[in-house]
């Protein structure tokens, strides 16, 4: 997994980690939406509340063009320090010394097999690990991606970026480019964008139904973490996407045509285009079930 430290990352990892379908090998930790230090602390402390100490977690060191806010970024600060994450005196879960984008490259050479990256942040760390060592790509079975936005308006509002019509979601819009590269490679796609995104809010009901379960300590951070996010009208962006790799028969796909923009106002935009990369995309998702998934995983 290659997240980037916003609460609906940190929510992603835990779904994901309760997956008995997933043998996670390890966590990048991509510097976007949070502050690199913060983000990964969060993530081994996650790791370690789940007894899950054995996964590695590697802090990617790459650079983006366009910033997400300080108001989104210091939600990792909060979330690091949440009583529940701070009971032990020291965190198990290892970092490792490379970077984040090294450990990708280790990572699929010494695996035996094509690996999934599920990936709910900006595409950066993956570029430079593919910059690397070119041959990775032939390790990489798929990259299940939220990010862009096909026929709905985009998340990236003009109080952030004045220069950008509305067509842009915040993941492809923090490094176009890399985005772009990963398209003109032959890696499988599987896409999770904003148009299926918007049918998952995150409810009052959603949030009382975790409540009434909160003597699981992962549900009890999740509510917290809720708690934090909501007043930003909050989505199942990273959750969704990640959801798909434990219970993909909820999901409906299509193959589409598509491109990125990489310049202009509209850079970061995520288009259906005739002859452009053919990928799948999420097109729809049975609700309640997946509702239901997240608060029977969430439930230890
Ligand atoms: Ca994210």
């Amino acid at each position: 997994m290659d997240h980037d430290g916003g609460v609906d990352d940190f929510l992603a990892m835990m779904l994901l980690m309760t997956m008995a379908e997933v043998e996670p090998i390890g966590v990048v930790v991509t510097p976007a939406d949070c502050y690199a230090n913060a983000a990964v602390s969060v993530t081994r402390k996650i790791l370690d509340l789940m007894g899950r100490s054995n996964i590695s977690v590697a802090q990617s060191t790459v650079r983006g063009l366009n910033p997400f806010p300080p108001s989104f970024r210091r939600d990792c600060v909060i979330v690091d320090n949440f009583p529940i994450l701070n009971e032990q005196d020291a965190i198990a879960t290892p970092l490792v010394a490379e970077s984040g984008q090294k450990f990708i490259v280790q990572a699929l050479q010494t695996s035996p097999e094509p690996v999934t990256l599920m990936v709910t942040g900006p595409l950066t760390t993956v570029v430079e690990a593919i910059a690397l060592e070119e041959n990775i790509v032939t390790k990489i079975k798929e990259i299940v991606w939220m990010g862009g936005a096909l026929k709905v308006s985009g998340n990236v509002e003009k109080e952030f970026a004045l220069e950008q019509d509305g067509t842009a979601e915040w993941n492809v819009f923090w490094d176009p480019l890399a985005a772009k590269e990963i398209w003109e490679t032959d890696i499988p796609i599987i896409l999770c964008p904003l148009d299926i995104t918007n049918t998952v809010p995150v409810t009052p009901e959603f949030i009382h139904q975790l409540a009434k379960q909160r003597r699981y300590p992962l549900s009890d951070l999740a509510g917290m973490c809720y708690a934090l996010a909501i007043p930003q009208n909050y989505y199942c962006w990273d959750i969704l996407a990640t959801a798909y790799l434990g219970c993909p028969q909820y999901y409906s796909l299509e193959e589409q045509e598509t491109d990125i923009i990489t310049t202009g106002i509209s850079q970061g935009r995520t288009v259906i285009k005739p002859g452009g990369k053919k990928i799948k995309v999420m097109t729809a998702v049975d609700r309640e079930s997946f509702y239901s998934y997240c608060l029977k995983q969430l439930a230890c």
